[in-house]
């Protein structure tokens, strides 16, 4: 998962683009670059890091340009080199950098296309540089010495021809324009929006709504899946749809755990969706056990307590603040192994005993994916004195690895692959665990929107909307994990873990 945005402005856009970034820290802390240009210059700042630690006032000055884009990455297994920040840059055709969120599925056949066919080098593993030789390619077979929107909405449609998997993308043409572009399933959210200044109309592209909101643009809507945006440098804005057959079946995850709740997506406002992903699980836990002696409801900070609060709300309980959060906790990459890792969740949370002794308590987590954190929570909760502990996720299992995008563990590492409701309960220490069911998920999102009649649950279904998801394409990206995870004696592992959590 990443953070995507750009800028065409009357004045220097890097502040702007600094502040978007900021905004979108929470879709990925591991990387973080902006690239500006400047009559036909290109200025680009890009590293390991946070925003706040990438960019000092040195770097800051030398991006100068009224357009421009920018990029926070969120790690995979085997990705932490700083080469594979983004954006990423092509010289030919015209110079274009590009950031992206997702994942392409079809990146070897890509890979291989654009050695042998295309003639083009690709410099790192990421998949994300592929994508960008691929809009190149096309871009340049348009032949034009000057491209215009038909020339930049061929090369999107030819990429969604040649692309498999999730991708939401901005890229910038030099001395051009930016073009937004979101695959034709909708998988990866991308927005777009204006703001008046007194020197014209400015337009952002972004990940997220909230990016528009904290920056005073105005959301004009979200880009339709397979549809492309287009705002040249002297801020005319066009769109086109680019794909034959677009259809929404956007990633449910994005509202479960991934955005922030005052985003917006796709019509749906996260918040709203996760105050009813609350109200079912109490409908559930009414249905399920109508005396369930539930006496305090107790959120794990901080995506749950959404959730939480409309359960708490719907049962008649008492909800309480029983885990308090360190918000300073520290950079996490120099910490090796599993038990590092189990020490900073001490770390990071605390629980308050006054709310724990001699209850039964009801903790509330958005998901559960590894199941290593909740198990430690649960121990948590009881030293600190509870009678029982029970554990609802405001998700349902997760059981399946996600190939869209979404840095989720391999198969075997997600502690409800295989297992059974009970058997999960069990291995975290819990006296009773309810998970959300997947019809309640889809409901409480599409109820913020009915015109949305598919979504992306595969990490919950195993069912991958691309149709191109096979046990041989799984087997290859687990063999791959593992061989990352060991090459990296555990630490992107323990790196994914600690930002999950
Ligand atoms: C954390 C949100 N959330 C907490 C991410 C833990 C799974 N984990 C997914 C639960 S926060 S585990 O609110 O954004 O801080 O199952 O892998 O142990």
């Amino acid at each position: 998962m990443c953070g995507i945005v750009g800028i065409v402005g009357k004045t220097n856009v890097n502040q702007a683009l600094y502040d978007a970034l900021t905004v979108l820290q929470h879709r990925g802390q591991d990387a973080a670059g902006i690239v500006t240009c400047d009559s036909g210059r290109l200025f680009l700042r890009k590293d390991n890091g946070l925003v706040r630690d990438v960019f000092h006032q040195r770097h800051m000055q030398r991006l100068v340009g009224n357009m421009g884009i920018g990029h926070v990455r969120y790690p995979t297994a085997g990705s932490s080199s700083s080469a594979e920040a983004q954006p990423f840059y092509v010289n030919s055709p015209y110079g274009i950098t590009l950031a992206h969120n997702g994942n392409l599925t079809n990146v070897e056949q890509l890979s291989r296309e654009i050695y042998e066919a295309d003639l083009r080098h690709v410099n790192t593993n990421s998949d994300s540089e592929v994508l960008l030789n691929v809009f190149a390619h096309e871009l340049a077979s348009g032949g034009k010495l000057r491209p215009n929107q038909d020339d930049i909405f061929n090369a999107v449609r030819a990429v969604h021809n040649r692309c498999r998997g999730g991708y939401a993308a901005i890229a910038m043409v030099t001395g051009y324009g930016i073009v937004g572009f979101r695959d034709p399933n909708g998988i990866r959210p991308i927005v777009f929006g204006k703001r008046e200044t007194p020197d014209g109309i400015e337009y952002m592209i972004a990940s997220e709504s909230v990016a528009l909101d904290v920056l005073g643009f105005e959301l004009i809507r979200d880009l339709e899946p397979g549809e492309a945006v287009y705002i040249t440098d002297a801020g005319e804005l066009h769109t086109l749809q680019c794909a034959k057959n677009g259809h929404y079946a956007p990633c449910i995850f994005e509202h479960v755990y991934l955005a922030r709740p005052d985003s917006m997506i796709d019509g749906v406002l996260v918040y709203k969706a996760r105050l009813r992903m609350g109200e079912k699980l109490a409908e559930k836990i009414l249905r399920d056990r109508p005396d369930h002696g539930i006496d305090v409801v107790i959120p794990i900070p901080d995506t749950s307590r959404t959730s939480a609060v409309e359960l708490a709300n719907r049962l008649g309980v008492k909800f309480r603040e029983g885990f308090v959060k360190n918000r300073y906790i520290g950079r996490t990459f120099i910490m090796p192994g599993q038990a590092a890792r189990k020490k900073s969740v001490r770390q990071k949370l605390n629980a308050i005993e006054l709310e724990f002794r001699g209850k039964n308590v009801l903790l509330v987590d958005d998901s559960i994916v590894r199941g290593t954190t909740c198990k430690q929570i649960i121990q948590m909760a009881r030293e600190a004195g509870a009678a029982n502990v029970y554990f609802c996720s405001a998700a349902p299992a997760v059981r399946y690895p996600n190939v869209y995008g979404i840095d989720m563990p391999s198969a075997h590492e997600l502690i409800a692959h295989g297992r059974t409701t009970e058997e999960v309960a069990e291995l975290i220490g819990a006296d009773w665990l309810i998970y959300q069911d997947l019809d309640d998920l889809v409901e409480a999102v599409r109820e913020g929107n009915p015109n949305i009649t598919e979504f992306d649950c595969s990490v919950f279904d195993g069912k991958y909307v691309t149709g191109d998801v096979n046990e041989a394409y799984l087997g290859k990206i687990e063999q791959a994990r593992n061989d990352a995870a060991k090459s990296t004696n555990n630490v992107a592992s323990a790196i994914i873990d600690l930002h999950n959590n």
